[in-house]
């Protein structure tokens, strides 16, 4: 089973769409392995982000990401790195497709609500930064046989 490191990012649960956003990835029938609500430090969000390092909105991306708690999350299901890629939408907010998250609901980047890792390498590392082992679980919905 994939897994991927979704979150919710300040702008998203600033305006209360936790729910709305977890409700669409249970919907999809992707599996929830972990969750929390966490406050990044700025390390956290530096290594999280890593592959920005000197792009001219780095800056402003680590202080936006560190601005308000987060709701991190890591989802698992075949392909879960493409499908909730597909399910958050474009980066850029006027790209993004309406029935996508960013499409739905964000109106300006890089406010754009959600977080979705890009490959299995960037999930491993995205993971590992946010969550302890102990933090993460497999299991069987009895559901899954008809996804
Ligand atoms: P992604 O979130 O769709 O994977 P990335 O290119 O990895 O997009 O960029 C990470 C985040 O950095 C974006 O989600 C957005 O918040 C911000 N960002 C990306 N490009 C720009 C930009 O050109 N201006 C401002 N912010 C940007
Ligand atoms: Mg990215």
């Amino acid at each position: 089973m994939e897994q991927t490191f979704i979150m919710v990012k300040p702008d998203g649960v600033q305006r209360g769409l936790v729910g709305e956003i977890v409700s669409r990835l249970e919907r999809k029938g992707l599996l929830l392995c972990g969750a929390k609500l966490v406050q990044l430090t700025k390390e956290q969000a530096e290594f999280h982000y890593k592959e920005h390092e000197g792009k001219p909105f780095y800056p402003e991306l680590v202080r936006f990401i560190t601005s308000s708690p987060v709701f991190a999350m890591v989802w698992g299901g075949d392909q879960a790195i493409a499908l909730t890629r597909m399910l958050i939408g474009k980066t850029n907010v006027l790209d993004a497709a309406p029935g996508t998250i960013r499409g739905d609901f964000a109106a300006h980047t890089p406010m754009n609500l959600i977080h979705g890792s890009d490959s299995q390498e960037s999930a491993a590392r995205e993971i590992n930064n946010v969550f302890a082992a102990d933090e993460l679980l497999e299991y069987k919905k009895a559901i899954q046989t008809w996804l």
